[in-house]
């Protein structure tokens, strides 16, 4: 009955454009038509639903610029899809016939690109090589069979460098059909995007001409401490699945357990490739899907190996001042600049704790307090929580680890002997050549010319 109400008028019509607004990890949608597969969740982000139209899975992609929260207290200007970036995941099953209508609401020009995926060559979204570019107010109809499962991912093809800089990138998962030799079935299936932005302290909008020096390292256009967890029940088996459209490459450090990739957007891994790792390298353009058993409780960071890339916004010209004695210094500056806060004598895990005004939009460069006090992280960085409690299909944060008696490291309170280094001569395998055991001067020159010691 609800199907004959639906005129033909309307099922010829566009599918209906779905928005979101939360940043937050949406629940896994699990489809109520076409066929079964078990959902993929989007951290900070979602999947889009689709129609059935005749057999043909509708999706509608809405280019425009949004407002994404990139953390509490910090919003960017980005350019995303339906009101996120990065855009919403796009789920379907291995065969599926998919049509994509793409609604350009930008003030320039753009196209899609579907990264990876078999398709005729018209649809594979080049602007000026396989298509005319969707002009602003115009709407472009894609239209394929998802052929081969794996881990895909979306992205402008026209003005690339702005429109990637901004934020326009998605993800798409093609789920077997069937029990694949190569693909595991999975308790839980997380994906993200790594990307990055240069936005100044204090602004908006991202600096679109930056090249290599981002000051943002985000997943999903979200920075630590606005990355969620990821929740899982202990003994689960976990996917992550993660693409890299940012301009370098990153290594995915994940603690306490061992995983293998079984994936690229090449497709699945063939078993007997395969090798345990604690670090996957995800160079630029590429996917790579890691699987492991959950099989230790407790929270366990996950983040980027760069430690640059676990840092919010910081400028990087600044001198090390560690071992640098700004004592009296401080002080005659403080009469002149009533605010000034001396920096990185000790190193810079004080920015970490330091209640330094910073301008109005933005977030501290390390920052996120644990249980045990700050975490001093930023942008690339989030935790595997592994709980015996945690409900099956649950996602929601179970909040920190409650360890057992014993097992946490601890300080020692006894009396420290003096290092056996102190006393021995040395301690080289060859011995040191014998010039290089005089004390050494230093001479210091000047611009002026002028020696001193
Ligand atoms: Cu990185």
């Amino acid at each position: 009955m609800a199907a004959a109400s639906v005129s033909r008028v309307a099922m010829a019509a566009l599918p209906e454009p779905v928005f979101q607004t939360s940043p937050g990890t949406m629940a896994p949608l699990v489809p109520n038509s076409g066929r079964p597969y078990n959902p993929a969740v989007t951290l900070n982000g979602w999947t889009l639903p689709w129609r059935m139209n005749q057999g043909v899975k509708e999706f509608h992609l809405v280019a425009e610029p949004v407002v994404r929260e990139m953390a509490p207290g910090f919003k960017a200007h980005l350019w995303g899809y339906n009101g996120q970036s990065p855009g919403p995941t796009i789920e379907v099953v291995e065969g599926d016939r998919v049509r994509i209508f793409v609604t350009n609401r930008l003030p320039e020009h753009t196209s899609i690109h579907w990264h990876g995926q078999r398709l005729p060559n018209g649809m594979d979204g080049v602007s000026g090589l396989t298509q005319k570019s969707i002009q602003p107010g115009k709407t472009c109809v894609y239209e394929f069979v998802a052929r081969r499962p794996g881990t895909f991912m979306y992205h402008p093809h026209a003005d690339e460098m702005t429109q990637m800089a901004m934020g326009m990138m998605g993800m798409w998962v093609t789920h077997p059909k069937a029990k694949h030799p190569m693909i595991d079935e999975v308790d839980r299936d997380f994906c993200f995007l790594l990307n990055a932005y240069d936005i100044d302290p204090g602004s908006y909008t991202p600096k679109i001409m930056t090249m290599l020096d981002f000051n943002l390292w985000s997943w999903n256009s979200r920075i630590f401490p606005g990355i969620d967890s990821l929740n899982v029940r202990l003994g689960d088996k976990v996917r992550i699945r993660v693409g890299n459209l940012t301009m370098t490459n990153h290594p995915m450090h994940l603690h306490g357990h061992e995983f293998t990739v079984t994936g690229t957007d090449g497709g699945p891994t063939p078993k007997g490739s395969r090798w345990p790792e604690v670090t996957a390298d995800v160079a630029v353009g590429q996917m790579r899907q890691i699987e492991f058993l959950a099989d230790e409780e407790g929270d366990w960071a996950f983040h980027c190996h760069k430690s640059h890339h676990t840092m919010n916004a910081m400028g990087h010209a600044i001198p090390t001042m560690i071992g640098v004695d700004h004592r009296g210094v401080a002080k005659k500056i403080n009469n002149l600049i009533p605010d000034y806060m001396v920096m990185g004598e000790r190193g810079m895990a004080d920015m970490g704790e330091m209640e330094m005004p910073l301008p109005d939009n933005t977030v501290p460069m390390m920052t996120g307090e644990g249980p045990f006090g700050g975490v001093e992280m930023g942008g690339m960085f989030s935790v595997l929580k592994v709980r015996r409690d945690q409900k099956r299909g649950d996602y929601k944060d179970p909040g920190w680890f409650k360890h057992p008696a014993g097992t946490v490291a601890y300080e020692y309170e006894g009396p420290l002997a003096e290092p056996a280094r102190f006393k021995s001569e040395g301690g080289q395998s060859m011995p040191l050549a014998s010039k290089a055991n005089k004390p050494m001067e230093v001479q210091i020159r000047k611009p002026a010319g002028r020696a001193e010691h």
